[in-house]
């Protein structure tokens, strides 16, 4: 069949062949940032996109977590789908109960569309203000949407730069549900993990008990590297301090995940086996790191199947 989506020129594919991670994640662990792409002849890609991925398929990315020893996937809705969940809901129809969902709905969306989500397995809905990414909507709609998931019991997760914090805080602290705030408000990393910039990040985590942050992505966040490639076991050093801080401030509040398949990457795909052997250097004891990989995501996605107290 010939392709009817051309990839954004300069796009990495993601890496085939990871390696096999040599630290051994905990049972039960959860890949919580993941997301699958198309395939576009099957769901094609949004008309209002801003870049256009390569097929990453949900066999791929059940291959991946079973490669790499996760038991579970959150599949975030990327971008690239506007708000046409069919891909990400077909990944979590077809998981057998092992991935659950963050949606994109517009301001519209019906009960009956957030039920049949809900019953696919979506417990969250994403707000993105990244602007290379998307236009973002008005707050209002953004609200009307929280209002219209709070009965279901999910929570938002959001997606900004750092710079833009500052702006948008008074926003994320009216939001009437639980927050996740991807790959810790991107911070830039050249600067003091100590000074005023990443302050304002902790600060807003400690503005309310119900704001949980993803320590991914420091193969984005990362300017000195070296980048998780050949083998390399101590990769993307400068982000270490960031992320660690978050962890050990916020023990039962943080989850990881891959980002497999990595979009927008442009200056190297990173092997998701050496990903995995960064999280022992930002969770740095056993502990931290069943909460990290396995406590949190699980009371957050699978509420239902905790049983006992964590703490
Ligand atoms: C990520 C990061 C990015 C993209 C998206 O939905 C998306 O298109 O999330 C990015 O380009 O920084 O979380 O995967």
């Amino acid at each position: 069949m010939s392709t009817e989506f051309e990839k954004t020129p300069g796009w990495l594919d993601w890496y085939a062949g990871p390696s096999r991670p040599r630290f051994t994640l905990p049972e039960g662990a959860v890949d919580a940032h993941c997301h699958v792409f198309g395939p576009g002849a099957q769901f094609p890609y949004a008309p209002e996109r801003k870049y256009t991925p390569c097929d990453a398929s949900k066999d791929q990315l059940f291959a991946l977590r079973d490669h790499l020893g996760f038991a579970r996937n959150v599949v975030v809705q990327a971008t690239c789908h506007g708000a046409d969940n069919s891909a990400m809901v077909d990944a979590l129809r077809a998981s057998g109960g092992r991935a659950r969902g963050v949606a994109t709905v517009r301001r519209d969306v019906s009960d009956a569309e957030l039920r049949e989500l809900h019953e696919a397995g979506v417990r969250g809905v994403r707000f993105n203000f990244v602007k290379r990414l998307v236009d973002a909507a008005p707050q209002q709609d953004l609200l009307d949407i929280a209002a219209k998931i709070e009965p279901l019991g999910w929570h938002v997760v959001v997606y900004f730069e750092a710079d833009d914090l500052a702006d948008l805080r008074e926003f994320f602290l009216s939001v009437p549900v639980p927050l996740v705030v991807d790959h810790m408000g991107r911070p830039d990393v050249t600067k003091d993990p100590d000074g005023p910039e990443f302050a304002a990040f902790l600060d807003l985590m400690r503005a309310r008990d119900d704001i949980w942050c993803k320590v991914t992505c420091p193969e984005r966040l990362s300017v000195s590297g070296p980048a998780a490639l050949a083998g390399e076991q101590r990769a993307y050093r400068d982000v270490v301090p960031f992320a660690r801080r978050v962890v050990e401030e916020f023990p039962d509040r943080v989850l990881w995940g891959t980002d497999w398949p990595h979009p927008n990457l442009t200056d190297h795909m990173p092997d998701d086996g050496l990903l995995v052997d960064f999280v022992p250097y930002i969770a740095p004891t056993a502990e931290l790191q069943r909460k990290l990989l396995v406590d949190n995501p699980t009371r957050l996605y699978w509420p239902e199947t905790t049983t006992s107290e964590e703490g």
